[in-house]
């Protein structure tokens, strides 16, 4: 029997072979210049893109010690979609969600670690001399807009639930790949509640962030659609869902 990875870490990817490449290189190079690390996979869920992520994505392969894997979704169907297929693929002892443009630094996955809990969720907001570049306004207001909303529902108390870079046991990610429902870009606040109710730990840990333009969110429409994703994901929960 092969030895199950020490780390899984899942990148969704829509249309992302332009930033690809370089990602995995950051990614692999980490990995192969740690031991703690190894052996680890890396799984790239291409969501239905519609340029060559899949095949830029099974062409790297990996390197010592870490292996390349690329997970198909026929169409497009969101981060969420996405997140949730990788958890199920993952094999590691912990799962890293990390976006595919790296604005959190992989390097930061050992503070996530130290925290020593189930879930460690990168965070924006404990300490913002972290950040050596900001979001745009927009984007930014519509990060404080929703997680207004999301504190008035009872939802969190997380001062950032949204950013693309968290840790979590494998057993967990495994656990939770079978229950989360949202498939876009609400479906963090969804991890968290489901995690929080099968008891698992949580804890919200400052990493670091370069904000990187060419952005696959569009404001309006997905402002909109996180805001219906909440309530719906209200509704379950009170109704035990
Ligand atoms: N699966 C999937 N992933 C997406 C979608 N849109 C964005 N992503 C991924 O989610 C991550 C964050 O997207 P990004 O454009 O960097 O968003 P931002 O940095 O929050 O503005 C990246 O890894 C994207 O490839 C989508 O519709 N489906
Ligand atoms: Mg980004």
């Amino acid at each position: 029997m092969q030895t199950p990875p020490r780390l899984s870490v899942v990148v969704p990817a829509f249309d992302e072979e332009s930033r690809l490449p370089g990602t995995l290189a950051r990614i692999t190079a980490f990995i192969e210049g740690t031991q703690r690390w190894r052996p680890a996979e890396v799984i790239v869920v291409d969501d239905g893109s519609r340029d060559r992520t899949a095949a830029v994505g099974e062409r790297f392969g990996g390197g010592d010690g870490v292996e390349v894997r690329v997970c198909r979704l026929p169409v497009n169907r969101g981060k969420g979609a996405a997140v949730r297929t990788g958890l199920a693929a993952s094999q590691g002892e912990w799962v890293l969600i990390s976006d595919a443009d790296l604005a959190a630094p992989i390097e930061d996955v050992d503070l996530l670690h130290a925290a020593g809990v189930d879930l460690a969720v990168g965070s924006r907001a404990l300490r913002r001399e972290l950040i050596s570049r900001r979001q745009p306004w927009a984007r930014d207001l519509m990060g404080r807009g929703f997680n207004l909303m999301l504190r008035g529902l009872g939802l969190t108390v997380l001062r950032d639930t949204q950013c693309g870079f968290k840790l979590l046991r494998g057993e967990l990610a495994r656990t939770l790949s079978r229950s989360l429902r949202l498939e876009g870009f609400a479906f963090d606040v969804e991890l968290l509640a489901r995690t929080r109710r099968l008891g698992g730990s949580i804890r919200e840990v400052p990493v670091h962030w370069e904000h990187v333009d060419e952005s696959r969110v569009q404001p309006v429409r997905h402002s909109l659609q996180m805001a219906r994703d909440v309530l719906r994901l209200r509704l379950w929960l009170w109704l035990g869902q």
